[in-house]
């Protein structure tokens, strides 16, 4: 047996142990994401199984001893052997690299850009990979193990070729791995950001079931499990949830054109933001492309369209605006397709120029019978006088706003005084601090590093601009400052080139106040100058809560675990301090423990998933007080979740809560 197997392996454990030297290359991080990533790829493949029509349920679950099964009831790997390699299929998924589909056709369906690089890079970087394949009436197995041979490590090596081990009347795939703790900083996967991925899956592939389940914590058994039968409907209708929705139903449609299927559902709410989010083979496109603007220019089109025929334009009309159409929009455009180019500074955004004429086949086939429809006259009709009244208040408030913008630029001058900049001219240096509070903004402004650090006091509470439109915040002294200080401009005028500061930094205090303060911070961020966040620019500044003093001994604790720590290692008889904002720290502590990039501690906030995001920011800072407290006390927890991933979100519920 190891004779047969001697050959292949060489050839195969170069290209596995590559994959070891390099992780990062494959998987990008060696932290909780890369080993999320180890997931991804195996469940990736049982859900191409099921979007291609073949399987109805994904079972993921965490085991105790850190390893992690995927299970799907699908046709099973293929278990033949590969003509070429003279090895079983289950064997060339897991030790060919890049061999994710590659069955000499394109049987393996969409998969996607950024992920579905395989079976075999999980395998590599594992201890070991069990591999269960239930088909035409057999169950078969094969386990591949990495071990320590002299000094080198050896990867994913087959311990014996596929095996026949038994009948059944099942069918499907079953890969139980243990990520390699030589290889990752963590084996803890988070349940939360798990679930919510399997949630969006739910989502984006109508009908299938999506189970977890967590067997890690002894009598703490956690399970979750999704199927959405509405799809994407009930995925704009989950975004839509707490805002007054002008019709009942999403309007919801799919079409296939040149192997591109494109699934579409949207609804309008009372609101005046645009939320579209998209997709390709399940994986979002923050940064649009292609496919969005094709679902917006035939938007228009279709809609433009029948207005002229009902005689709601009149000849002599101009056409509405796109953004006329999309006022209050909650829309989701979902692509799968082969050959996917991602582009844009996040690798986020679709390239391929078919993706467009795809999306718009699907928008006017689809949408202009639909609207045709004498039973949908209602929902039509609601929509319509959206898009007009939208255009009409456009139209006005073109003329007010070239006026505000030229009156804005005289007034703001003067507001520009609160800033104390910094000497420094190189943007990419550069660092505002926001400052709640003109104590503790002039301790900082006497602590900071005047080279680089610039500092702007915010008096009281800004204005909450969730649902307010944009005069009304550019009408606002504290966004006003901040505005001038970022010196980008705002909403159709944003341009991040522009942008005067690398980072920029709230600070606020550690109470309710501080975190209102920081949520309404981040939403207006969020809602008008989004490509900060999305580009990683807005941080938040971590005050200490804490200083532990014994004589000249000082620790400062930035949560109570630290505390405790500090406590115990300086002993007996010292002092403690408890800061309760900012404004008890004198420049020197301030400096040393909040802004001098040396010893400071910040977090960069990032929207990993802008639904979920945008769900929340409604739910939040929106105007309906019930599911806002519901959410609350629903998500009481939050804070224990992935710590990166929702930091916006945290802090945005810390702010509402307050
Ligand atoms: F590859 C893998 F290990 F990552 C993996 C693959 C892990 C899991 C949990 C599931 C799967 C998987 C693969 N589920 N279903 C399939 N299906 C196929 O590989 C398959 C089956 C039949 C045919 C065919 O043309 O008959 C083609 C394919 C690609």
């Amino acid at each position: 047996m190891s004779k047969e197997y001697s050959v292949s392996d060489i050839k195969v454990m170069e290209g596995l142990e590559a994959v070891r030297m390099r992780p990062g290359m494959y998987i990008g991080r060696t932290g909780l994401r890369g080993l999320h990533h180890m997931l991804w790829e195996i469940v990736d493949n049982s859900v191409d199984e099921a979007a291609n029509g073949y399987a109805d349920e994904v079972c993921v679950t965490l085991h105790r001893d850190r390893s992690v099964t995927v299970e799907d009831n699908g046709r099973g790997i293929p278990v033949g052997i590969h003509e070429k390699l003279g090895v079983s299929g289950v064997e060339v998924v897991f030790t060919q690299l890049h061999a994710g589909g590659k069955f000499g056709n394109d049987s393996y369906g969409y998969s996607g850009g950024l992920h579905g690089v395989g079976a075999s890079v999980v395998n590599a970087l594992s201890e070991y990979v069990d591999v269960e394949v239930c088909t035409g009436g057999k169950v078969y197995n094969q386990r591949f193990e990495s071990y320590q041979e002299g000094s080198k490590i050896v990867s994913g090596r087959p311990i014996a070729p596929l095996t026949e081990t038994g009948r059944t009347r099942r069918q499907g795939t079953k890969v139980t791995f243990l990520p390699d703790k030589r290889v990752f900083e963590t084996l803890d996967m988070n349940f939360e950001t798990i679930a919510k991925r399997l949630r969006e899956l739910a989502y984006l592939n109508k009908g299938v079931t999506f189970k977890l389940e967590d067997q890690r914590e002894w009598g703490n058994k956690k399970n979750k499990e999704y199927c959405f039968g509405g799809g994407l409907s009930d995925f704009v209708k989950y975004m839509n949830e707490d805002k007054t929705t002008l019709y009942d139903e999403p309007i919801c449609f799919s079409a296939t054109k040149d192997g591109i299927v494109v699934e579409v559902a949207f609804q309008h709410n009372d609101g005046y933001t645009e939320n579209l989010f998209s997709y390709v083979n399940n994986i979002a496109t923050g940064e649009g492309g292609t496919h969005e603007t094709g679902f917006k220019a035939a938007l228009t089109k279709v809609m433009n369209d029948y207005c002229r025929k009902m005689q709601i334009l009149k000849d002599k009309d101009p056409s509405l605006a796109g953004e006329d159409f999309r006022e209050g929009i909650t829309a989701v455009v979902s692509l799968k397709m082969r050959s996917v180019q991602f582009e844009g500074q996040t690798k986020t955004k679709l390239g391929n120029t078919e993706a467009r004429p795809a999306v718009e086949y699907a928008v006017t086939e689809k949408l202009t019978p639909f609207l045709e429809d004498l039973k949908n006259g209602e929902t039509v009709s609601k929509m319509v006088d959206k898009a007009v009244k939208a255009a009409k208040v456009r139209e006005t408030t073109r003329k007010a706003k070239t006026m505000a913008r030229e009156k804005s630029k005289l007034e703001n001058a003067p507001l520009v005084g609160k800033l104390s900049s910094c000497t420094g001219r190189n943007a990419a240096l550069n660092e505002l601090f926001i400052v709640e509070g003109d104590s503790a903004g002039g301790s900082a402004k006497q602590g900071r590093d005047r080279r680089f650090q610039a500092i702007l006091p915010l008096r009281g509470k800004p204005l909450n601009v969730e649902k307010k439109r944009l005069e009304a915040v550019l009408s606002n002294d504290e966004f006003r400052s901040i505005i001038t200080a970022l010196g980008t401009g705002i909403g159709e005028d944003f341009n991040i080139e522009t942008l005067k500061y690398n980072k920029i930094i709230i600070l606020s205090d550690a109470d309710q106040d501080g975190a209102h303060i920081r949520a309404i911070l981040l939403t207006f961020f969020y809602r008008y100058m989004r490509e900060l966040i999305t580009n990683g620019h807005v941080y938040i500044g971590l005050p200490p809560l804490y200083k532990v003093q014994k004589g000249s001994k000082v620790i400062y604790a930035y949560d109570d675990s630290e505390l405790s720590q500090a406590i115990e290692k300086v002993g007996n008889g010292y002092a403690l301090q408890r800061y309760k904002g900012l404004g008890e720290m004198n420049p020197e502590q301030l400096w040393e423990t909040t802004m001098n990039p040396e010893n400071r501690s910040l977090v960069c906030v990032g929207i990993e998933d802008a639904a979920e995001v945008e769900h929340l920011v409604t739910v939040l800072m929106g105007d309906k007080v019930g599911p806002r407290k519901e959410y609350i006390s629903e998500h009481a927890n939050f804070n224990k979740t992935d710590a990166f991933e929702n930091k916006l979100k945290q802090a945005v519920k810390e702010g509402a809560e307050a």
